[in-house]
């Protein structure tokens, strides 16, 4: 891999290290965090500045390959980044944006980043800064010239390589593990994120290799925000043919939008700014929604579909079945929220209203059938609204008796300060019980789920607070959920789902997710969903004892102590481990190896979900194809 060379400073050098310092001493203000989100927003940097070349209309195609020596490398066939003389710092262009911070925006002018993120618009310097190594290759004019970095320090001059036909500019880099807490990349991650990317930017070609499987993966959408409707409807059952697509510019901001309505329940309305996925919504989402409310009640009205005697639609019930992807370019976004992923421009509410109110009334105006099925669906669910509500009225009554009387089958924890407490969800009552054996009850409180909760997607409120696991889950959180959602009223604020490494488990995993998805999504928000990683083989030799995940770990472990004399354990669940082991692998916070639940995995574990569980049989045999190396890991 990397040779340890000792680098030697000049006088230079050491400028540039002082002014990448702040980046490297508070990486978490640059990029957030330096866990695996982290270490992923570096290749979505590179990664959406390659993409304003190809919006710029310089570049169609942008590749990633993740390299077997743990190095990634981005690319694209734009004009490549200049290597002119620049006049302010005396050197290349490239090494001025590669080792200033936020030279990015001043050195292209009209030319350059018009439109990138504001959040993670952090420059190629921040990226550079972060890295063990750094490879950059530009082709310009027929010439290709390299440079190469180490911990953002210049390592070698801007080197003529020779003569090139190509154009463009790639680079290589090896996240710096001085910085992160991990530096391996997640092949599936990074294939979601460059997927959006494609459907957002219509037309622009990317292509994505890893080295490790050598599978290529090639997203090109030239529908663009169609597209991604028409992927996010693909395991449910559309109600009106046509997707609804509006496009505008006003007042500098680009808006874009396309929607359909399905058969199900539940909403699912993506919203972007520049290309970043605001999860916390923002004003783009509200102008949305209040448009969506008021132009469907309109039309209903218009045409007699609502009497003059009944109640207005909501906008729960404009929202049930919806399936819409927003999309906002703008000059300078402001990121608010939780986890700055919440726009908060407030003129964009109104540009936003008004162009979606005028694209959709002129599109159920130009397609009355498709209007009239969109509008009686929506009836529908004001119907069934008011049953729920009943319904729920009801179970509320109920709740009211048994506030002070927590689920029987919950394990409390001593502590009553939620900042301290962490609520394990345990598949099985046995699993659950080694759990409670082996669980520090301080703080740690155990709930075993007995068998399968239900899937939410698919059923409405009133089914939904009947069931039994789901109720007991949701005293024991003490929140409330949906719209009576309170976050303060928290009893815990680590939620672990902890299953087996079986199909059954994923299964339970992500019906519990997309739970939380639904019902308590404030608590992905603010990532305090947390999902236990069991392992799968449990290995001793002479006294030491080592776990680990996966047969390829396994391997690993095997090649490094030796295979003999080796005593292996294959856990077929959780109730096979006794509670030290479970203990020491999963619950003690000192050694487990839990991993924490971001909205993006919930999002894609509902997909996932939908896939798997829904009612087309096509997109699942898809699904189970192009999954078959994971799913027979999980050994069925
Ligand atoms: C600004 C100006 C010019 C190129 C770029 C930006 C550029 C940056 C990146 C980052 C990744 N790939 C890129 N490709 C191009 C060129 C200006 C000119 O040629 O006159």
């Amino acid at each position: 891999m990397v040779n340890n060379d000792r680098v030697h400073y000049g006088a230079g050098q050491i400028q540039v290290l002082e002014g990448l310092e702040p980046v490297r001493k508070r990486p978490g203000m640059y990029i957030g965090s330096t866990d695996s989100r982290g270490l992923h927003h570096l290749v979505k940097e590179l990664v959406d500045n390659s993409i304003d070349e190809a919006l710029n209309g310089y570049a169609d195609t942008i590749w990633v390959v993740l390299h077997k020596d743990g190095s990634i490398e981005v690319g694209d066939n734009g004009r490549g980044i200049p290597i002119e003389v620049h006049p302010k710092t005396g050197k290349s262009t490239l090494e001025t944006v590669m080792t200033i911070l936020h030279a990015g925006g001043k050195f292209g002018g009209d030319s350059g980043y018009k439109v990138s993120g504001g959040l993670h618009g952090v420059g190629l310097s921040v990226v550079n800064a972060l890295t063990d190594r750094f490879i950059v290759e530009v082709c310009r004019d027929g010439t290709m010239y390299r440079q190469e970095y180490r911990k953002g320090v210049p390592i070698t001059e801007l080197i003529t390589v020779g003569p090139t036909d190509e154009s463009g500019t790639r680079q290589r880099f090896y996240p710096d593990p001085e910085i992160f807490e991990a530096t391996e990349f997640s092949p599936e991650l990074i294939l979601t994120r460059l997927r959006e990317s494609a459907f957002l930017n219509k037309g622009v070609k990317i292509v994505f290799r890893d080295e490790n499987t050598d599978k290529e993966t090639v997203y090109q959408y030239d529908g663009g925000l169609i597209s991604f409707v028409e992927h996010l409807n693909k395991a449910k059952e559309p109600i009106h043919p046509t997707i609804i697509y509006i496009e505008k510019t006003q007042d500098d901001v680009i808006l874009e939008t396309a929607i359909q309505y399905n058969d199900g329940y539940s909403e699912s309305v993506l919203s972007f700014a520049n290309n970043v996925n605001t999860h916390e919504g923002g004003t783009h989402l509200s102008g949305f929604r209040a448009a969506l409310t008021r132009t469907l009640n309109d039309y209903a009205r218009k045409n007699n579909m609502l009497k003059e005697s009944d109640e207005n639609l909501t906008g729960d019930d404009v929202r049930e079945g919806c399936t819409a992807v927003i999309s906002v370019k703008l000059l300078e976004p402001q990121f608010e929220g939780q986890t700055k992923n919440k726009l908060g421009n407030s003129e964009v509410r109104g540009i936003a209203e008004t162009i979606i109110n005028e694209g959709l009334s002129t599109f159920l105006e130009e397609n009355p059938s498709e209007a009239k099925r969109i509008i009686e669906k929506c009836i529908q669910a004001a119907r069934a609204r008011d049953a729920a509500r009943k319904a729920r009225e009801l179970t509320r009554r109920k709740n009211a008796l048994e506030i002070s009387s927590l689920p029987g089958k919950l394990a409390d924890c001593s502590s009553t300060d939620p900042d301290q407490c962490e609520l394990y969800i345990v598949e099985g009552d046995s699993a659950g019980g080694t759990a409670k054996q082996g669980r520090d009850r301080r703080f740690q409180a155990i709930m075993p789920l007995r068998g399968k909760i239900l899937n939410v997607e698919r059923a409405r409120l009133d089914r939904s607070l009947s069931n039994q696991e789901i109720r007991a889950i949701i005293s024991a959180m003490g929140t409330g959920m949906g719209e009576d959602f309170d976050i303060n009223k928290r009893r815990y604020s680590r939620v672990v789902l902890m299953t087996d490494a079986d199909v059954d488990g994923l299964h339970i995993r992500t019906l519990l997710l997309t739970f939380f998805y639904r019902m308590m999504r404030e608590l992905l928000e603010r990532e305090m969903i947390y999902i236990a990683m069991p392992p799968l083989y449990r290995i001793e030799k002479r006294n030491q004892v080592h776990y680990c995940h996966s047969d390829r770990e396994l391997d690993q472990i095997l090649d490094t102590i030796g295979r003999q004399g080796v005593n292996i354990q294959r856990y077929k669940g959780l109730g096979e481990m006794d509670y030290n082991q479970l203990w020491d692998t999963t619950m003690n916070p000192e050694t487990r190896t839990i991993k924490r639940v971001t909205v993006d995995d919930a999002a894609s574990a509902e997909e996932v979900f939908s896939t798997l569980m829904g009612e087309k049989v096509e997109p699942r045999r898809e699904f189970i194809e192009a999954h078959a190396a994971e799913v027979t890991e999980l050994d069925i």
